[in-house]
């Protein structure tokens, strides 16, 4: 009889009906023998008044021979919240770290195992309690709330979820040389999505992905890989959703298999196997306990949800001023211009150019007093030069990237000759943030970091060599294992240092490349895309992916940074990108220096066409102003539950095979849905409409979903429905968001069949951290049944807006 802790192991004679009880926790588990080949477990919860239970997976029944006759060796942890067992030579340990959310780790013999994760915050409380039971050959271990099971044979285990789906099944754990292969059963209709910032389609299954941080002008439609690789995936099957983090920093190779193979493998070229399997049946909590492991977007300041102007780059000073003065002049909203490198004395992070800005306080200073803020790029490396105060810090910490041979390793970029910050010690995330402070003082308003893979020029793969030495701060690192987490580690140095500077703002700070996690310290953008009608549409998968990996504050360069977008295509991109969780118009120019790979372009400010176009825009971005408050609310729900900001259908509909499928048609939040134009010349679409009904943005047409419909949008119009019952708060355009204050609040209301209808608002100061102290406002608003509304409200936040105001859209 198998003894476990303080479980109690009974068998029937006839081995058809088996019972395992917990007494302390009042929990057993029942195994029926229900047909030849499988058992059910039911796992039942005991209290004073009954018992509940469910079903918590099914096991091969050639289990019931082995019930009487364990011999195996575990051991549970001192915690309970898992267990440790030999894997072949291995140990394998598995730890609950939810009821739905298992832990996977693999120890090497004389290891301790994977080293402390870069990714994952510290989280004593985040532990579920196991229940182990032992067998002949395998072991068993479920959460009291049979939310996944994992069943360990002699050198292969499956982790179940709560109805026994096998999500990973038959693992095999397989080494050559300083790569270790994962491989498991993938049933050939599964779905895989997520993964990161990935060019193709957004179902990645049949695909080789490489996790590895990749700087690459002009991308291709399948170029492999990129900026930002995020080692996260979720998986459908059928109407099921599972998520699996693979936690480890060195190069990964995804082959989730094609839609006819049944494996699945991931590659690690170093370091331990480290993963999570998240068993939650549906795609919103498994972003929600990967978000609650891995951080969530801090609530942004509102004036970074406004919309950004930038081109590598706007200089001399008058430059940036007339820019910012036709934004004011033509009546175009607009938050944020960006300052790209060439502001910088010969290229050198902390200096400005003392002829092209002779008085930066005084620019920035006089950018504010209209309204816009100043976005001001960084680039890791740090020009070797003497007398440059960051450059002769640096070198004196001794904290940066070196040679296998201890001698500091220096790479050409922007500057000329360069030394990189070792971002991994945090001595020198440190030393980075007081050198922010030269910046923040004359009136940054926020941080872009480029170059953050790292890139670093001359080298064929354009960055530093794999046995360049990271010294760190407990023990030195290759940049084979550090490469992924560079960029998430300058944009925390960043995050940290600005909220030093500033304790009483949120920051805000945009990189281009990260890992698991980065969300935690801002946004990002998906790198030098062109300007084609294929990177529009990916623009739209991408920063959808992005946002089922975790990272929901995306945005592409709108029009294209390489090469020139027609009229249309800008304004099509506009309209769409305008709606975008990060919104910016950006674009490359050649550069006086000769810029080794920008090409020529032309201007692509919203303007720059001329009318009917400067119209169009002018409509597509006050669109995103209209819908602030509506938007603001979805980033305050996703910094609260990691739900993205712009969703697939599949993230609100996963069991509809239809709606899975799609990927040029989005949700803002949970009601509002938004219809692009991707074709060129084309002035209606089809599209497949989810289930409900729905109606018209503008018109406020009841139109009953489940099935395709056409609409028309001329180059003026961006097609969006609202979910029947919906209601979104809007407001009338401003110029920027410093002047919310003036505008009251617009309720549209999208009644349903029965007439009724419920919305949200979030509000808040939009810049201070005072709503983690209840400074803040949600109002909810309700039809009654005599056609009034009412709304609740929570919180302390006084708003200065003028009173509100309802108005029901349509019949
Ligand atoms: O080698 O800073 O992706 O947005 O304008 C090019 C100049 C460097 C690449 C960035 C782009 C930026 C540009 N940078």
């Amino acid at each position: 009889m198998g003894i476990l802790c303080e479980t109690e192991w009974r068998g029937c004679g006839d081995s058809r009906l088996v019972y395992v009880a917990r007494k302390k926790t009042g929990m057993f588990l029942l195994m029926r023998m229900n047909t030849y080949s499988y058992a059910q477990v039911t796992c039942y919860n005991i209290f004073r008044t009954g018992y509940r239970s469910h079903v918590i997976g099914a096991l091969p029944s050639c289990w019931h021979n082995h019930f009487m006759t364990p011999d195996k060796s575990f051991q549970v942890h001192r915690d309970g919240s898992g267990f440790d067992c030999p894997l072949g030579v291995d140990t394998l340990s598995v730890t609950f770290v939810r009821d739905d959310v298992v832990r996977v780790r693999i120890i090497r013999p004389g290891t301790n195992g994977p080293e402390a994760s870069w990714a994952v915050l510290p989280s004593e409380h985040i532990v579920a309690q196991a229940n182990v039971a032992e067998f002949k050959d395998s072991i068993l271990a479920v959460t009291p709330e049979g939310g996944v099971s994992v069943d360990i044979r002699n050198d292969t285990f499956s982790v179940l979820s709560a109805h026994g789906d096998g999500l990973m099944t038959n693992v095999t754990v397989t080494r050559e040389g300083e790569s270790t292969t994962i491989t498991w059963n993938c049933p050939p209709d599964r779905r895989v999505y997520g993964c990161g910032e990935k060019t193709g389609g957004m179902d990645r299954r049949g695909r080789r992905m490489v996790m590895w941080n990749k700087d690459k002008f002009e991308y291709g439609e399948h170029e492999e890989p990129i900026y930002y690789c995020i080692p996260f995936c979720v998986s459908l099957d059928g109407g099921q959703a599972h998520g699996l983090f693979v936690d480890n920093t060195w190069k990964q190779i995804w082959e989730p298999g094609d839609s006819g193979s049944t494996q699945a493998s991931v590659t690690l070229c170093g370091g331990d196997v480290d993963f999570y399997v998240f068993t939650a049946p549906d795609v919103k909590t498994i972003l929600n306990r990967f978000t609650e492991l891995t951080g969530r977007q801090p609530l942004p300041p509102l004036w970074s949800l406004g919309y950004h102007q930038s081109r590598y780059s706007y200089y001399p000073e008058s430059e940036v001023r007339s820019i910012a003065e036709e934004f004011r002049k033509r009546r175009y909203p607009c938050d944020v211009i960006h300052l790209d490198i060439h502001y910088m004395d010969a290229y050198k992070d902390f200096t400005w150019d003392p002829v092209r800005f002779p008085n930066p306080p005084k620019l920035l200073s006089d950018l504010n007093d209209i309204g816009i803020r100043s976005v001001i790029i960084l680039d890791p490396g740090i020009k070797v030069e003497k007398g440059y105060s960051a450059y002769e810090s640096l070198f004196e910490s001794g904290c940066f990237a070196r040679n296998p041979d201890g001698t500091p390793f220096v790479g050409e970029v922007w500057p000329g000759p360069s030394i990189f910050p070792d971002v991994t010690d945090g001595k020198c995330r440190s030393w980075w943030g007081d050198q922010m402070k030269v910046l923040d003082e004359i009136g940054a308003g926020g941080w872009w970091l480029d170059l953050t893979e790292p890139e670093v020029f001359l080298y064929d793969n354009h960055t530093m060599p794999d046995d360049v030495v990271f010294p760190g701060e407990d023990s030195p690192r290759t940049h084979a294992q550090v490469h992924n987490i560079y960029g998430m580690q300058l944009a925390r140095a960043t995050y940290e240092g600005a909220l030093r500077h500033r304790p009483e703002e949120r920051p805000f700070v945009l990189f281009r490349s990260g890992y698991a996690g980065a969300q935690r310290y801002g946004a990002t953008w998906t790198g030098d895309n062109a300007a084609s009608w294929e990177h529009y549409r990916l623009s739209i998968r991408m920063v959808l992916g992005l946002g089922l990996s975790g990272q929901a504050f995306s945005g592409p360069d709108i029009g294209g940074f390489a090469g020139d977008p027609s009229p249309e295509l800008l304004t099509r991109w506009l309209q769409v990108g305008a709606l975008m969780p990060f919104c910016r118009v950006h674009n490359a120019i050649p550069t006086p220096d000769g810029s080794i790979e920008t090409e020529n372009t032309n201007p692509q400010e919203p303007w720059a066409h001329g009318e009917p176009y400067d119209t169009y825009n002018r409509t597509a971005i006050e669109r995103r102003y209209r819908l602030l408050p509506y938007l603001y609310t979805v980033f305050e729900e996703n910094s609260r539950t990691g739900a993205p900001v712009i969703r697939p259908f599949l993230m609100e509909y996963q069991d509809d095979p239809r709606a899975v499928t799609v990927e040029d048609t989005f949700l803002i939040g949970r009601d509002l849905l938004v219809a692009p134009i991707v074709e060129e010349g084309a002035v209606s679409r089809t599209l497949y409409l989810p289930r409900g009904f729905w109606r018209d943005y503008e018109t406020g047409e009841l139109i009953e979903g489940g099935r395709d419909i056409t609409i028309s949008a001329e180059l003026d119009q961006l097609p969006m429905l609202v979910r029947a019952g919906a209601i979104i708060p809007t407001q009338e355009p401003v110029q920027h968001t410093g002047e919310i204050g003036r505008q009251r609040i617009i309720w549209r209301a999208y009644l349903d069949n029965e007439q009724y209808a419920k919305g949200e608002l979030y509000e808040d100061d939009g810049i201070s951290f005072g709503y983690r102290s209840c400074d803040c406002l949600r109002t909810t608003l309700r039809s009654g049944s005599d056609g009034t509304f009412a709304r609740i409200v929570e919180g302390a936040y006084i708003s200065p807006r003028p009173p509100d105001f309802v108005q029901i859209i349509g019949d």
